[in-house]
């Protein structure tokens, strides 16, 4: 078994969820229809045409997660919030009953002693703005502030952290320029407005939630290191081209208040002016993490299985994205490189330096294909040695200086991962899909046994 890492006394440990991942109860409570409902009716676009309509259930069973998470030991719960119960239709006035929800849901977090960290939008947009443009019109930004506005008065005196989007990068490429998520967008090179739009939706929701009095706001922003394929110059500039885009677009504008060389161009709108708002400051930046990105120049030999097999990518790429090679992978075929997590904390730190808020690491997992044995148990040792090196690459990045605060485990609970459906499961909680039944796994008990044992600072 492995051993649990030595982090600060104050390090904060949190699990974190998405509300269409685990939700289920698209009908209920005045919720609107979200671009993911719509998405996953499409034929062939997700595996096993599954959907989230039932997903986790957590809609009823809260109170039976909340449970979970205090036998835990959990410090913090990070969820989403679907925007479709707030606003049906993304605009107007708030609908009471999902508010009264997320109400419920942080009152039961705090009477456990976890504190609520809210995602604002984890991806499931109401399917009436996407209709006006989605992420593709400038004014779905204002619309995140308003949205984040109606959500701060109800529960800004009672959330401890705030994050108005989820990874904007995943977002862009994923759901605008290849396809592969809602709303199934193959815009290639044209996706980076859909960039744009989000950050200045984020920095008008950061200014509105401190307006209506809350506190403590950042980002969840995926973040993986990238290397070239070979010292070959071709590849090295590839790299430098895809690092880029796939990092320091979404970084650069929030921390540092400009885009990286060229970008500024691309972008729709009073660009400049944009960048003063997005730039508001944070008071801590969480970045997901999962694995690294090997880059290669177009033609030049894949050092790696491919990422994005089996997608249609445009035929004139910059850029070939691969895996890192000669490490363990998770059965979901990632490559684990927890060495890449200490990377990407110290590049942060040296790119930002004093600009640099405190960071959390606000997502880090693995998929692997548990089955409840005759035990009755979840035997996941790979989990826990993946937690375990990657606690252990984050005391090592503290160690060197930066300054992290705390990791949230992806995931609580098995959950419906997007367009893989129900097979990837990177919960401490296993699911049975047909009964609900949740059964915690031995990377749960090795988190319980250390997070229990715990002095109270
Ligand atoms: C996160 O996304 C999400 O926040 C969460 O909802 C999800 O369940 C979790 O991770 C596990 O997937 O193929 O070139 O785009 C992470 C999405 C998908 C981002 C794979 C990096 C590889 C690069 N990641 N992707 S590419």
């Amino acid at each position: 078994m492995s051993e649990f890492p030595q982090l600060p006394a104050e390090f904060v440990y949190g699990a974190a969820t998405a509300s269409y991942q685990i939700e289920g109860a698209v009908q209920l409570g005045g919720r609107g229809t979200s671009i993911w409902d719509t998405f996953v009716r499409e034929p062939g676009r997700i595996k096993n045409g599954e959907t989230g309509d039932v997903a986790c259930d957590s809609y009823h069973r809260y109170g039976e997660d909340v449970a979970l998470m205090k036998d835990l030991g959990l410090d913090a719960y990070r969820f989403s919030i679907a925007w479709p119960r707030i606003q049906p239709t993304g605009q107007g006035p708030a609908n009471e009953a999902g508010l009264d929800y997320y109400d419920k849901l942080v009152d039961e977090l705090l009477t456990a002693g976890i504190a609520p960290a809210a995602t604002l939008f984890h991806w499931d947009m109401p399917q009436a703005l996407q209709d006006a443009g989605g992420w593709q019109s400038r004014e779905t930004a204002q619309r995140l502030a308003d949205y984040a506005t109606i959500v701060a008065d109800r529960l800004g005196d009672r959330v401890a952290m705030w994050m108005p989007l989820n990874e904007p990068v995943v977002v862009t490429l994923m759901g605008h320029a290849l396809g592969i998520h809602a709303p199934g967008l193959e815009l290639g090179f044209d996706a980076l407005p859909i960039a744009h739009h989000q950050l200045l939706g984020h920095g008008l929701a950061v200014q509105a939630l401190r307006a209506a009095g809350a506190t403590n706001i950042g980002i969840a922003s995926n973040h993986a290191p990238t290397w070239a394929g070979s010292d070959s110059d071709e590849d090295k500039g590839a790299a430098e081209l895809y690092d880029s885009i796939y990092n320091w677009l979404f970084a650069d504008p929030i921390l540092k208040g400009t885009y990286p060389d060229g970008f500024a161009e691309a972008m729709p709108g009073p660009v400049e002016e944009d960048l003063k708002t997005i730039s508001s400051p944070l008071d801590f930046f969480g970045i997901n993490y999962y694995q690294p990105a090997v880059v290669s120049a177009p033609g030049s030999e894949l050092a790696g299985p491919s990422l994005g097999e089996g997608v249609a990518l445009p035929a004139d790429l910059p850029f070939q994205v691969s895996q890192a090679t000669g490490h363990e992978t998770t059965d979901f075929g990632w490559a684990i490189v927890p060495n890449g997590l200490r990377e990407i904390l110290v590049t942060f730190k040296e790119r930002y330096g004093d600009r640099l808020p405190p960071i959390y690491i606000t997502e880090s997992g693995c998929s692997f294909h548990d089955v409840v044995g005759s035990d009755g148990a979840v035997h996941d040792e790979a989990r826990i040695s993946y937690h375990a090196k990657h606690l252990r690459a984050v005391a090592e990045a503290i160690d060197v200086g930066v300054d992290v605060r705390g990791y949230f485990a992806w995931s609580l609970l098995d959950n419906f991962e997007w367009a893989e459906g129900y097979e990837e499961r990177f919960g401490l909680v296993h699911v049975d899909f047909d009964s609900l039944t949740r059964t915690p796994k031995d990377s749960y008990h090795w988190f319980q046994q250390h997070l229990t044992a715990r002095q109270p600072a």
